[in-house]
């Protein structure tokens, strides 16, 4: 039998925790025959409320399941851990300004880098959720300088199965046929949902997407602006924000890094720029990348066309403002 791998989520207590702990405790994360411990952190004031959801996890009996952790001591929660899901943070509410919200996350963000850098496992990998996602795993990257870059991502998977999700109603095709839509930037409404690479599977063969669709107008408009709008699409019909599909998403995205894209296949994941498509280096931005060995790796050489090229930079510029917020935050 394998070793359990030790998997914290922070903010575990919140909407999107209670729909991602047990999704890791059936192997959705890691694969059916994974053990894992859960490492489970929240703040003081949901400290009841989470360890309702330990108990709730002992309840379920788990198979996999071979612990559970569940603590608001960010020390305790980080050791040993391989892999750290980053879900708690500080929400924005009504009538605070975006330099406050931003500050509260840096601070967060700060310390838990800190924890992670002295007490994860060897090789941890991170993948940040909580919003601004970009903009907080740069921060984690910046004050947990020991950790390997290549080792720190954020979350747009979401945004990426929202697109292969919209492609598919539109052309009525099943979405496990539909594959390599690109989201490029940051997770917010600036993001770039770019099907010009993506195709269909179909009984004539792999079918480009634009083809098929043949309405460049709905792809480059609609399209666009429903993917980067689904979050508040959601707020507004459920009255609470993404829960169920983030925390698929997130599952996808690591078990993707870990186990491995299948061939021919790419998936979105916000990582550290090194410069790829002309993106400034030293943003954590979302590219289309494979995975092997547990590596991720930028796919090269797609054409980028005119009117990729300005949205590519439009949300580029998105974060770069960002970062610089997040720094006048350190000050
Ligand atoms: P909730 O407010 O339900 O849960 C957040 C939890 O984090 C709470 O239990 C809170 O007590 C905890 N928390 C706050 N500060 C903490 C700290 N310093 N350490 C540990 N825990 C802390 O929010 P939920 O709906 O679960 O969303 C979580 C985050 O995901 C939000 O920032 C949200 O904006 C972000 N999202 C990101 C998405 C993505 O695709 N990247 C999509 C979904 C979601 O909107």
């Amino acid at each position: 039998a394998k070793d359990p791998v030790r998997v914290l989520v922070t903010g575990a207590a919140g909407q999107i925790g209670y729909a991602l702990v047990p999704m890791i405790a059936r192997g959705v994360m890691l694969g059916p025959d994974q053990p894992v411990i859960l490492h489970m952190l929240d703040i003081p004031p949901a400290a009841e409320s989470l360890n309702g959801v330990k108990m709730e996890l002992v309840d379920a009996a788990f198979p996999l399941l071979k612990g559970v952790v569940a603590t608001t001591d960010v020390v305790e929660a980080c050791t040993g851990v391989n892999i750290a899901v980053m879900v708690g943070g500080f929400p924005r509410k009504e009538g605070m300004e975006r330099k406050d919200v931003m500050s509260k996350n840096v601070s967060i963000y700060k310390s838990q880098a800190s924890a992670l850098e002295k007490h994860a496992a060897a090789n941890c990998k991170v993948l940040v959720v909580a919003n601004p996602a970009n903009t907080n795993a740069l921060i984690l990257k910046e004050f947990a300088p020991s950790i390997p870059e290549k080792n720190i991502s954020c979350l747009t998977r979401l945004d990426h199965n929202r697109a292969l999700g919209q492609i598919s109603e539109r052309l009525n095709v099943q979405v496990s046929d539909v594959k390599n839509v690109i989201i490029w930037g940051n997770h917010s409404s600036t993001q770039y949902p770019d099907v010009n690479h993506a195709t269909v599977n179909t009984t004539a063969g792999e079918k480009a997407v634009r083809e098929l669709v043949a309405d460049d107008a709905w792809l480059n408009g609609e399209f666009i602006k429903t993917v980067q709008q689904r979050g508040a699409a959601i707020i507004k019909a459920r009255k609470l924000s993404s829960a169920l599909s983030a925390a698929s998403a997130a599952c996808d995205h690591i078990r993707d890094w870990v186990l491995g894209t299948p061939e021919g296949t790419w998936v979105s994941m916000g990582v550290y720029s090194d410069g790829s498509y002309n993106v400034p280096a030293g943003l954590i931005y979302s590219f289309p990348v494979t995975c092997q060995n547990g590596e991720w790796k930028i796919v090269q050489g797609l054409s980028i066309d005119e009117f990729s090229r300005k949205k590519l930079d439009l949300t580029a510029d998105e974060l770069s403002e960002e970062k610089a917020l997040a720094y006048s935050c350190l000050s």
